[in-house]
């Protein structure tokens, strides 16, 4: 492949005088170069090839087990200022943190072949799509890259003599975990990541490109890049209508994006597609409404918990050409297997880790044979529900925009803001309990805006403000909500059964956004009445409904206090913000 771009070639250049790989392959995405890569890092046990009959295509890899999920105590955004980068984000003076990475970085590649990968976050040549060069030193990363994104000649011939790309620098250097960086640095278009081989730490046009630098262009330029699945409902009439939806990591996302309707809906001739599971660039379309793109091409999805009956499309989309992170191997069919999957984990097993094992024995031991935060990186265009809208240029227009998040209590199964000013709030003020897509503890509720916090490139008080002004520019704003499907019980059981009966939830959105049903107020905004919910073949009555929805007054108190707590970190918070604060605890002492 022939790079003819004076500016990426000098930028290569100075970074493989840095790192000093042995040699450098440029990426044209092309099979027989793959199948190159494949067979070498097949020789070399970085990748092992799956059963050819029954998952054709596929590949098992493991990282190193301190490895295992992104690491928000090691992301940074370096901008200029602290300030810039606001109160819920590691900051280095940007000099600084160069110096400190130049260090790493220095002779990073010795012995291996430097990759550089031209790839283009959305359909290459639309006018939303954008471009970054990935350097690497794992071809795990490289065969990740022409999955999740479009990868090749195609993206060098659109940037051609440009310099409008992002310059992303991964080396896994060795893996050290004390000097663990992924930093971004905004005003430079630039991401450097070192000593990961992990996921959203290395593919790095994902959440470093596609969200945090992208939410930081998206404030300059007057878009939104959000950690948001979009998903079409189709009528039996034909008429599609599209949802963005913003769940935490590990809250639901890739679930929702591609589910089966329950058969009231499917047999009047409901159709769900996908068009995007983790990631929605927005803008002010012609018609002054929202539009969605997602800028992927692939899905990195969490594995366990997937099933034929939850979440039959993933799975089908994971039969071929795919990439199975730190789950258990099957050794008698060389298949792979997680927890979720079915109820027979394989006798002759590997847990993730690398041990053989007994599975059934090993999970009495109280084990788990998959990483629970173990991922298959699938192709979209293998997905049976995928949207034909998925590869075009000027996306799909948003009718409504929900949030949510795991809350054993608190939260509803589902409200409506009052307008987009609370929606905002709404978003803003989001809890959630922590999942393993992140290391540290799991289960702990913690503020995630917009399930952002891990992903906004800027200070998150302008992040809110960005949100009140892009309402401003929709003459068609979408109505915005929040969900929750993970209420539990006393004895701790999700009392929601979830999954494809999220159908249900939506339908109610989408009646609401039409004006087709009525709702009840209140201090949080509009709840459904119990029976707008339509639980028709479903175990649950109409006061498990009402308990759903239920708003304990107590309990929402104490939200309050902690919004308030939480907004007080904050220099920059919109005013707008606190005045929405005012009106939930007004509306709570009612
Ligand atoms: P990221 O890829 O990390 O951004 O996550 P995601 O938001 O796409 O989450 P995903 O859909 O992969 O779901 C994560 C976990 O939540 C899986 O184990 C699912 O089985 C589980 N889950 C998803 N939807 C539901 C639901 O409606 N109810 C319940 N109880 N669990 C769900
Ligand atoms: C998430 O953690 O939200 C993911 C997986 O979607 S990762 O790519 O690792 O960020
Ligand atoms: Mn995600």
């Amino acid at each position: 492949m022939v790079i003819n771009n004076a500016k990426v070639n000098k930028w290569v250049e100075e970074v493989a005088a840095l790192t000093k790989p042995d040699s450098i392959l440029w990426i044209d995405g092309s099979e027989a170069q793959l199948d190159m890569l494949r067979a070498e890092a097949c020789a070399t046990g970085e990748i092992i090839a799956l059963n050819s009959e029954l998952l054709p295509g596929c590949y098992y890899h493991r990282t190193k087990p301190t490895d295992v999920a992104r690491v928000e105590a090691r992301t940074f955004i370096c901008a200029k200022t602290k300030e810039e980068a606001g109160p819920t984000n590691n900051w280095m003076d940007p000099a600084e943190m160069h110096a400190k990475l130049d260090k790493l970085y220095d002779g990073s590649m010795k012995g291996r072949v430097m990759y550089a990968i031209p790839y283009s976050m959305g359909v290459p040549g639309s006018p939303f799509a954008k471009i970054g060069v990935e350097l690497t030193d794992s071809i795990y990363v490289v065969l990740n890259m022409v999955i999740m994104t479009r990868v090749g000649q195609q993206v060098v011939d659109v940037l051609g003599p440009d310099d409008d790309f992002v310059k992303c620098l991964h080396s896994k250097a060795d893996l050290s975990d004390d000097d663990k960086y992924i930093v971004q640095f905004p005003e430079e278009n630039t991401i450097m990541s070192v000593n990961s081989a992990y996921g959203g730490n290395v593919l790095l046009g994902k959440k470093c490109f596609a969200l945090r630098i992208a939410s930081y262009l998206g404030k300059l330029e007057g878009w939104m890049a959000e950690h948001m699945l979009i998903l079409g409902i189709e009528n039996p009439q034909g008429e599609v209508k599209y949802i963005c939806a913003a769940f935490p990591s590990a809250c639901g996302k890739t679930n929702l994006a591609m589910l089966i309707p329950p058969s009231i809906y499917k047999d009047k001739g409901y159709k769900v597609w996908c068009v995007g599971d983790d990631i929605a660039w927005l803008r002010v379309g012609p018609d002054g409404g929202l539009w969605a793109v997602n800028p992927e091409n692939g899905f990195f999805g969490v594995a366990p918990g997937t099933s034929e009956k939850t979440n039959y499309n993933a799975l089908m989309s994971t039969k071929k050409g795919t990439i199975f992170t730190n789950v258990a191997r099957n050794l008698d069919n060389d298949t792979v297997w997680w927890e979720g999957l079915d109820k027979n984990p394989p006798v002759n097993a590997e847990e993730w880790k690398g041990a053989k094992v007994n599975g059934p024995e090993f999970i009495a031991s109280g084990e788990k044979l998959a990483h629970p935060n173990s991922r298959f990186t699938a192709p979209a265009e293998n997905c049976p529900c995928i949207s034909k809208e998925f590869n075009s240029k000027d996306g799909v227009p948003v009718s409504a925009i929900i949030f949510g998040g795991r809350r054993a209590k608190a939260a509803p199964l589902v409200y409506q803001s009052r307008n987009w000013q609370h929606g905002v709030f709404v978003g803003a003020t989001m809890a959630s309990e922590t999942t393993a897509a992140a290391a540290g503890a799991v289960g702990v509720v913690r503020r995630d805006p917009m399930a952002m916090l891990p992903f906004c490139g800027y200070n998150m008080g302008d992040y809110f403000g960005h949100w009140l002004e892009m309402g401003k520019k929709l003459t068609k704003q979408p109505k915005i909500f929040n969900v929750n499907w993970f209420r539990k019980d006393d004895d701790g059981n999700f009392i929601w059964p979830g999954f494809g009966d999220n159908m249900r939830v939506l339908m109610w959105i989408l009646d609401r956004c039409e004006d087709k049903v009525d709702a009840d107020e209140v201090a949080i905004g509009y709840v459904p009445k119990a029976e707008d919910i339509n639980i028709e073949g479903l175990n649950i009555d109409v006061d498990t409904v009402k308990e759903l929805l239920s708003v304990d007054k107590a309990v929402w108190l104490e939200e309050a206090a902690g919004i308030k707590e939480f907004f007080a970190k904050f220099d920059r918070l919109p005013k707008e913000m606190a005045d929405e604060l005012a009106t939930l605890e007004a509306n709570l002492s009612k």
